[in-house]
């Protein structure tokens, strides 16, 4: 028992090795800004609301997968022609050189992998492009001008289901994390699709690095005035990034640490 206060001295180092690993606020969208719906999004999908928090999980007809994309009026909002949706993010989503592939914000739509022969393999993909633009303040904006939302990567919501339209998946994908940009998911069945992904939830994977700006706040999805389809939006996901080796041999040493000065106050 002598030992004990040693034992309670050493929890703040690691706590705080533990927190600097782990605490945020919620890596997803929290606040809708603006949102004009334009003139030819899907009737009904006019709740820009459903763009916030995490992506769908379940369309009705087994969970979300790449070959099986959210469609309800609650999970997904509809820009159109001239439309155009604003959000915001609780924290700033920065151009962290730890995030995967450089990607550091994944936008998630409807987008899904299709199969005329409904094997189903990914032989195609229905996407409906939306502009992407980031944005600091809110008032300045920077386009994105390599990818679009709402195309690739449909979204994957479990790991561990058993097939592109079953409802038994149990682990949930990590939607901070994105689908490395160079997979080739062409002619790939739902399984040798999951593996690609590996544990990533899908997402289209924006490196803001291209802005040069540090970090945004704000995100808008936009569509041009002539543009004839409707873009889809489910989420935004801030990527977080991976720890350095450094880091976490630092969280593996004070963990032991701990373990032993446990064994030594118990002794
Ligand atoms: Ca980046
Ligand atoms: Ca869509
Ligand atoms: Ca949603």
């Amino acid at each position: 028992m002598m030992h004990a206060p040693r034992t309670l001295f050493a929890f703040p180092l690691i706590l705080q090795l533990a927190l600097a690993a782990t605490s945020y606020a919620t890596p997803f969208a929290t606040r809708v800004v603006d949102f004009t719906p334009g003139t030819n999004g899907s009737a009904g999908f006019d709740d820009p609301g459903v763009a916030l928090g995490i992506p769908s999980l379940d369309t009705g007809f087994g969970d979300v997968t790449p070959f099986n994309a959210p469609f309800s009026p609650d999970q997904i909002v509809s820009i159109g022609a001239g439309g155009e949706l604003i959000v915001s993010f609780t924290e700033p989503v920065e151009d962290n050189p730890l995030n995967p592939f450089g990607i550091d914000l994944l936008i998630y739509g409807n987008a899904f992998f299709f199969d005329p022969s409904f094997a189903p393999i990914a032989n195609d993909i229905f996407a409906e492009p939306g502009r992407i633009s980031v944005s600091q303040d809110g008032a300045s904006w920077f386009d994105i001008t390599s990818i679009f939302a709402d195309g690739l990567f449909p979204t994957l919501a479990f790991v561990d289901g058993s097939g592109p339209f079953s409802s038994d998946g149990t682990i949930l994908s990590d939607f901070t994390r994105p689908v490395d940009p160079s997979i080739d998911w062409m002619g790939k069945a739902f399984d040798e699709i999951v593996q690609l992904y590996a544990g990533a939830g899908g997402g289209a994977g924006v490196d803001i690095a291209e802005t040069g700006l540090p970090w945004i706040q704000f995100v808008r999805i936009s569509q041009g005035i002539d543009d004839a389809f409707a873009t889809e939006i489910d989420a935004f996901a801030d990527v977080r990034p991976v720890p350095e080796p450094t880091v976490l041999l630092l969280l593996c040493v004070g963990l032991a640490g701990l373990g032993l000065l446990r064994r030594a106050a118990q002794a």
